[in-house]
Order: C-alpha cells, then sequence, then structure tokens
C-alpha cells in the first residue's frame, strides 16, 4: 500500500473525508487472499468468527507500515515519550474504532458488501475486551484515543488480564458473576513481544554490603517473567500509531525442571507455573482477605517493574545518560495503583545506575505526573508495613528512605509539628500510604473536575496543598468524540457534518456552531429522526434480549454506571415508585410515557449494590407487568453493563441521570458522552456537572439537591435526621415503607438493607433529603419535554457546548501543563495540523 511519510495509509486526506488509498477492489481482493491464507479455505466456506478473524488480520497488515513509521518517527526526532501507566484500561471493541481512525470504514463496509457480507454483524462478533472496571478504566482508554490523534508520542502501560471484568448474568432478578474468558476466540489485535520480556523479582531479602560505598544485594528472590503484548492504538487518519503495551505473567519453567538435585519434578513446575500466572489472571482481585491484597500488590508491581524496565531499555538504546531522562520520558500514574513507579526508578537509577540520592529523587519526580480518581475513604490504598516488606524487600527499603527524606523536608518547613508530619508521613502505623507517595514523589498532582480539586486541595489534601501549592492542579476529564459520537451514533455525526462541516471530528471545539441551528425546525425534525431512530435500534435489542416491547415514542431515562450507594440508583427507584404510585392512584393522570433504562454491575461482595440490582428488576417485573398503567412507564435493568452496550444506549437516550450525592462524583464522564449525542441531564452539582451547566447555561441541564459545600457541612454537624423528612412527605413515606411492607411480592425483607439505611443509619448519601428536589427537578423535565422546539433546542445546546469535553482538550492541556511536550516536538506542529 502507498504510504506518505506522516500520513500513514492516507493521502494527506481532507479531515473528514473518506479517500483511502485502498480501493473497494483492492479491499475485496486482499481480504478474499487474507481468508484463503488463513484458513485454507474459501469465504463462502468460513465461520463469522474465522471472517472477523481475517478482517482484523488485514487491517493488521495495512497498519503495520505507519506503525514502524511512528516508531521510527519518534527515534529519529528524539522526541518526549509519555507513558500512562494504570492498572485498567477499558478499550472497548476495537474493529469499528480502528477502521474508522485509518479511515477505512467506507471502503471496508462497501466491500464487504459487494462480497455478501455486513460489517455491523462482523463488528458484533468481537468480544469487548473488559479490562476494567469503569471511570477510571474507560478514561484511560479515551486518552489513547486522544494521544494518537493529537500526534502526542503517548503510549500504555497496562495488565494483559486473562480474564477482564466478570460477565454478569441476571438470574431471578439477581447478579450472578461468570468469568469473562474473552480471549477463548483469541485476540488478534496484539502481537507478542518474547523477545522483550523483562524479569520482575519478588520475595526474598535483602543484604547490605558496605565496603566504601554501600550496596543493596537483593537475594533469595522469586523471578516472574513479564511478557509484553503490544496492541497498536491508531490516531485519526494522521499517520500516527502509537503503542499500548500490555503485560502478562509467564513462569519459567525450566528453571523449575531442571531442580539443582537433577531430577524433574514436574507436578512442582505445573504449580509453580500456576501461581506465577495468577498474577496476571484476573483483574483486581477481590482485597477483603490477606491473600488477595498480597495477589493484588503483587500485580501492581508486576505492571510498574515490567514497564520501567522496559522503557529504560528502549532509552538506553536510544540516548545517552539517564540524567537526560526527565527530558525525555513523561510518566504519568493513572491513580495510586501504579505508583510503585516511584520507588521502582528510584531503584534503578540508585542500584543499577549508582547515581546519588539527590540525583535520583530529582530525576524521579521530575518524570513523574498522578492523578487523583476518587475521595470515597475505603478506595485510598495503604498498604501493611509487613506485607510490603515480604512481597517488595528491596522497595520498601527505598519507601522508608523516601519517607525519612519526605519528613526531614516537612520538618524544615513544620519544626517540631509531630502531628502534621505524622498525619502527613509515608509510613506512619504501621502503613504505607500510597496516595501519600503519590504526592511526594511527582511533580505534578491533579484531579479530574474542578470541584473535585478543590476538595482535593481544601480537604483531603489540604495539608500537602499548603506545603506544595505549586504540584496541584485540575484537569477535567474528557471522552473521544470519536468512539462516542462518529462511531456509536453515525446518523448524528452525518447530520452534524451536513450541517456545520467535517471538520469538529478533529477540533471539536467547532461543535458550538450548532448553537445558530438549535432553533431551525429542520434541523430539529432530522434530530428527533436520528434519535428515533437509535431508540428503535434499542428496543429492538432490549426485545430479544430480555422480551421487554419498549415504546421508542417515551422518554428513554438512562441511569448506566457501577451500582454504589452514592451514585444513588436507590433515588431514581423511589421516584419511579412514587410515580407508579400517582398512576396508580389516577390511571388517567396526564404524563409523558416514560422508559427507565438501568445497567451497572455491583462488586462481588457488595451485597447492598448487589440487592439494589433485585430491587430494580423487582420493581421493573411489578411496573412492566401492570396493565392497569397502560404502558405510561417500564422499568428495564440491561444485563452486562459494557463499553459496547454503552454504545449502543447512550445514543437512544433523552434523559442522562447523573445523580450523585455531591461531592462523592469525581468527575463522571457518562455525563459528557450522554451530552454530545443531546441527552438532557437530571443532575446533582457534582463532578463535571457542574462545568457542563456552565458550558450549556441553566435552561440547558436540569439540577437538583444539596450542594457539595450543604452535603460537607452536614456531615460536620453530624448528619441530618432523615426521619422528620420522612415523617414530612406523604408521598415518600409511602414509598420507603413499600420497601417492607409487601408491594414487592414475595420480596419479604430482602429490601430491609436499603430501608435501615435511610431511616435507622443516618441516610448518609442524603437520598431522602434530596427526593422532594429530584422529583420537582423531574416534573420540570416532562414539561420541558412537551414543548417539543424547546425540548430539541437543549438537545442540540448540549450538543454544541460539548466539545470541552472532548478528551482531544484534556490531553493537550495534560501536554503543555504536566509532561511539558513543546509543540515543535510533535511530529506535527500546531500551525501544521490548523492547514491539514
Ligand atoms: C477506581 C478505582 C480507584 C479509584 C478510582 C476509581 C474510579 O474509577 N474513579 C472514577 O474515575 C473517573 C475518571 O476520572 C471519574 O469520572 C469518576 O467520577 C470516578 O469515580
Amino acid at each position: 500500500i502507498g504510504v506518505k511519510p506522516g500520513t500513514g495509509v492516507f493521502g494527506a486526506a481532507q479531515a473528514g473525508t473518506a479517500d483511502s488509498e485502498i480501493t473497494v477492489e483492492q479491499f475485496k481482493q486482499d481480504y478474499r487472499n487474507k481468508v484463503e491464507r488463513m484458513y485454507g479455505d474459501g469465504l463462502e466456506r468460513v465461520s463469522d468468527l474465522d471472517k472477523y478473524n481475517a478482517l482484523v488480520s488485514l487491517v493488521r497488515d495495512y497498519l503495520a507500515e505507519p506503525w514502524l513509521n511512528t516508531k521510527e518517527k519518534y527515534r529519529r526526532t528524539g522526541s518526549k515519550q509519555v507513558y500512562y501507566f494504570s492498572i485498567e484500561f477499558l478499550l472497548g471493541r476495537l474493529l469499528g474504532s480502528n477502521l474508522y481512525n485509518l479511515g477505512l470504514n467506507e471502503v471496508c463496509q462497501q466491500a464487504l458488501g459487494e462480497l455478501g457480507m455486513d460489517l455491523r454483524t462482523l463488528r458484533q462478533v468481537e468480544e469487548d475486551p473488559g479490562l476494567g472496571n469503569g471511570g477510571l478504566g474507560r478514561l484511560a482508554a479515551c486518552y489513547l484515543d486522544s494521544m494518537a490523534s493529537l500526534g502526542l508520542p503517548g503510549h500504555g502501560m497496562g495488565m494483559r488480564y486473562r480474564y477482564g471484568l466478570f460477565e454478569q448474568r441476571i438470574v431471578d432478578g439477581y447478579q450472578r458473576e461468570y468469568a469473562d474468558d474473552w480471549l477463548m476466540d483469541g485476540f488478534y489485535w496484539d502481537v507478542r513481544k518474547p523477545a522483550e520480556a523483562v524479569e520482575v523479582r519478588f520475595g526474598g531479602n535483602v543484604r547490605i554490603k558496605s565496603n566504601g560505598k554501600t550496596q543493596y544485594i537483593h537475594e533469595g528472590y522469586e523471578t516472574v517473567l513479564a511478557v509484553p503484548y503490544d496492541v497498536p492504538v491508531v490516531g485519526y487518519r494522521n499517520g500516527t500509531i502509537n503503542t499500548l503495551r500490555l503485560w502478562s505473567a509467564e513462569a519459567r519453567l525450566s528453571e523449575v525442571v531442571c531442580a539443582p538435585q537433577g531430577g524433574s519434578d514436574c507436578q512442582k513446575a505445573v504449580e509453580y507455573s500456576q501461581t506465577v500466572e495468577e498474577l496476571s489472571n484476573i483483574l483486581y482481585p477481590d482485597d477483603s482477605t490477606y491473600e488477595g491484597k498480597a495477589l493484588r500488590l503483587k500485580q501492581q508491581y508486576f505492571l510498574v517493574s515490567a514497564g520501567l524496565q522496559s522503557i529504560i531499555r528502549n532509552y538506553r538504546e536510544n540516548n545517552g545518560h539517564l540524567r537526560e531522562f526527565p527530558h525525555k520520558i513523561a510518566i504519568h500514574i493513572n491513580d495510586t495503583h501504579p505508583v510503585l513507579c516511584i520507588p521502582e526508578l528510584l531503584r534503578i537509577l540508585l542500584d543499577e545506575e549508582q547515581l546519588t540520592w539527590e540525583e535520583a529523587w530529582n530525576i524521579t519526580v521530575q518524570t513523574m505526573s498522578y492523578t487523583n480518581h476518587t475521595i470515597l475513604p475505603e478506595a485510598l490504598e495503604t498498604w501493611p508495613e509487613d506485607l510490603f516488606r515480604t512481597v517488595l524487600p528491596r522497595i520498601y527499603l527505598i519507601v522508608r528512605d523516601i519517607n525519612e527524606y519526605y519528613c526531614r523536608s516537612l520538618w524544615e518547613t513544620y519544626p517540631g509539628d509531630w502531628d502534621r508530619i505524622s498525619r502527613m508521613a509515608i509510613i506512619s502505623y504501621n502503613r504505607i500510604h500510597m496516595a501519600h507517595l503519590a504526592i511526594a514523589g511527582c511533580h505534578s498532582v491533579n484531579g479530574v473536575a474542578e470541584l473535585h480539586t478543590d476538595i482535593l486541595k481544601n480537604k483531603i489534601m489540604k495539608e500537602f496543598c499548603d506545603f506544595s501549592p505549586a504540584k496541584f492542579n485540575n484537569k477535567t476529564n474528557g471522552v473521544t468524540q470519536r468512539r462516542w459520537v462518529s462511531l456509536c451514533n453515525p446518523a448524528l455525526a452525518q447530520l452534524i457534518t451536513d450541517t456545520i462541516g467535517p471538520r469538529w471530528v478533529e477540533h471539536p471545539q467547532e461543535l458550538a456552531q450548532l448553537e445558530r441551528h438549535g432553533a431551525d425546525t429542520a434541523f430539529q425534525h432530522h434530530l428527533l429522526r436520528v434519535k428515533l431512530q437509535n431508540k428503535v435500534a434499542l428496543a429492538k435489542y432490549v426485545k430479544e434480549k430480555h422480551g421487554i416491547t419498549l415504546d421508542v415514542n417515551s422518554i428513554f431515562d438512562s441511569q448506566i454506571k457501577r451500582i454504589h450507594a452514592y451514585k444513588r440508583q436507590t433515588l431514581n427507584v423511589l421516584h419511579i415508585m412514587a410515580l407508579y404510585n400517582r398512576l396508580k392512584e389516577n390511571p388517567l393522570l396526564d404524563i409523558e410515557p416514560h422508559t427507565f433504562i438501568f445497567g451497572g454491575k455491583a462488586a462481588v461482595n457488595y451485597h447492598i449494590a448487589k440487592n439494589t440490582i433485585k430491587l430494580i428488576n423487582s420493581l421493573a417485573d411489578l411496573v412492566n407487568n401492570d396493565k392497569s398503567i397502560r404502558d405510561k412507564i417500564k422499568v428495564v435493568f440491561l444485563e452486562n453493563y459494557n463499553v459496547s452496550l454503552a454504545e449502543l444506549i447512550i445514543p437512544a437516550t433523552d434523559v442522562s441521570e447523573q445523580i450523585p450525592t455531591a461531592s462523592y462524583e469525581a468527575s463522571g464522564t457518562g455525563n459528557m458522552k450522554f451530552m454530545m449525542n443531546g441527552a438532557v441531564t437530571i443532575g446533582t452539582l457534582d463532578g463535571a456537572n457542574i462545568e457542563i451547566k456552565q458550558a450549556v447555561g441553566e435552561d440547558n441541564i436540569i439540577v437538583f439537591g444539596l450542594t457539595a459545600e450543604e452535603v460537607l457541612a452536614y456531615y460536620r454537624g453530624g448528619g441530618y435526621n432523615p426521619w422528620e423528612v420522612y415523617q414530612g412527605n406523604e408521598r415518600l413515606k409511602q414509598v420507603v415503607d413499600q420497601l417492607i411492607n409487601g408491594f414487592f411480592p414475595g420480596a419479604g425483607d430482602l429490601f430491609r438493607g436499603h430501608f435501615d439505611s435511610l431511616l435507622y443509619q443516618g441516610d448518609h448519601f442524603f437520598v431522602l433529603k434530596d427526593f422532594a428536589s429530584y422529583e420537582a427537578a423531574h416534573r420540570v423535565l416532562d414539561e420541558r419535554y412537551k414543548d417539543r422546539p424547546t425540548w430539541l433546542k437543549m438537545c442540540s445546546a448540549n450538543i454544541a457546548h460539548s466539545g470541552r469535553f472532548s478528551s482531544d482538550r484534556t490531553f493537550a492541556e495534560y501536554a503543555t501543563d504536566i509532561w511539558h511536550i513543546r509543540p515543535d516536538t510533535l511530529p506535527f506542529s500546531a500551525s501544521e495540523k490548523q492547514t491539514r
């Protein structure tokens, strides 16, 4: 294929046009050949899976050359490389996005069509690589897309879990978890690189040898082989292909089989290989047991050590002394899970490079930056010192030295203030505080939305911020408009392009031009048609999968996210129950028909969250089977929520439920995806909702509930009295009572936990307190919806102002403010990009 420098598979194409150098005829021929070579059989005789695999393999062939060119270009220009370390990358399916970013979508679609096949069907054959739990992992995936699409030399470092996040099935209304065997049929996107494997060491002990200079000798350790698998990350039609490197743990069996006695012990070898491979077997093992905790710590170190060793190996091949390291390499730590990057880099600089402590420390701090993604206390990681010392003896000694160094610098500023120093120490009360280590060892600490950063600066990390204010900054999250509009909602993407031209795909701020068209009848008409078409597609899925018929003319109101008390699915449920009660009292009640859509997984041991799923399903059973309400409301819980399901639900949604207790949701990113697809948010003033409100204006979002300040003030005062609210609101009292009074047939005491948490445990998440305001907000929403032109104007305003929430914007900010990648070190300069 013709590859022009800097443009990859394509000529210097106009953004948004499909003028690949590969013609439909060529594609057809390549594809036929590929199938025949791979399967020794004709296209007509192979399965859909074979067809899919052959297609992936062909796309891989097409992107091989630009991938190689990108690597060479980075080597040649010596540009600074960014490595984004994350224990999760929730990629979603790759076939569609890679074809789209390569500009091959139309060609492929047409070619397959002419061969009597359908690209959509093949796209659905792909398993979702579920290598993440939720927000943090999906954000990392959006950032990969933006880094490549901005032409930034930025790569991912992650884990290649053998099993992804569990598959959720709903049995009798309850969540059941099944292993996610996503690799069963193979994964054709990645390339195994055994020659680049590195060794990671665990356990053993450290001997200190002192002959003039102190040396630390790590002995008696166990070695795990870390084998990298590289996944290409395709930039949007710019010829840039970056790399996501996923690490897999393997045993060095030969060492075990050839036992010192000279005998062979196969049984031992098998057992050994199983324990070693356990390391990358599952995503985030349960951390409620001691064993689990050790395994998770090992996972974290495995990723960090393997990743850093490979970066340094690569650096040495292309650069000089490690003193220059921070000018050539930036390492970003996605929450605290990869924070061992700090002591691991120090270990390499001290033990292998023989640098002085001061030199090594300065290099490390200049290289590292850290993002915090939560203020939930139970998610802030701390490790027992004993466990840490046993699993990572050398790293433990380094962390102790960092602690001493850091505490000494605190002492200089706060002499004698022992209390403060012990609160800020990295090691205190026999625990290692990973967030403290991150703050001490990074030059930048950022939150993910303005409010979240303010809370970090003024509350959670206040003392650290007082000590080093310059480190703290905000980077409001973003999502990629390529996956979350172009790919998942092609009809909307087409309408936008027809209205304002194609530049928005690369310059999402240009979506603002849609503002002018919001009141235009023809535009509104199209928008309505697009939404309807997407609702029909979702309704078809729901009918096939769940046997429930949805009214596509009803309001589709969705809350799709992890099930968690702070996200308040319960508030949504109580409101639906109240609506249902009103309808039962007055079947002629004039309300807009509603479809309430839920989706999300609950953590395996999170019992109340799992019961919330049962609650939603019980409500669905009741409401959907009650003829007397004449289908005015429907409730559906969509099983096994994942990226692909989100791609189906979001374009079909009218109302986006973003209703956490204010102060708890660091940012949210689902809120941004819905907004880009023209849904109107009903939300609390939390996380990025606040910035969404600023962007769209208060007429185009419905807000309700306590503010973060009010919530925090209640906590300071010891909470509030839920009984007063309960006694004072008839409708609310009725629904709360219905949780336990037989309203749900056969439920008995199933929902007593919910009832008690609301009334007897102080309603920690202010569900009752926010209920009246939430109900009022829903009424406003219905009023607006009734006036369809006003509603459609609101939808357009949401799309028009969503450009700010593109991960392209976020990443440009990270690049300039944190990683200091200057435009002239980018593969193309900012001005060139403008004119491309
Ligand atoms: C997961 C594990 C540990 C710490 C944080 C998380 C996490 O997923 N946090 C979520 O990160 C998203 C991306 O920044 C935010 O949008 C969510 O609000 C936050 O809960």
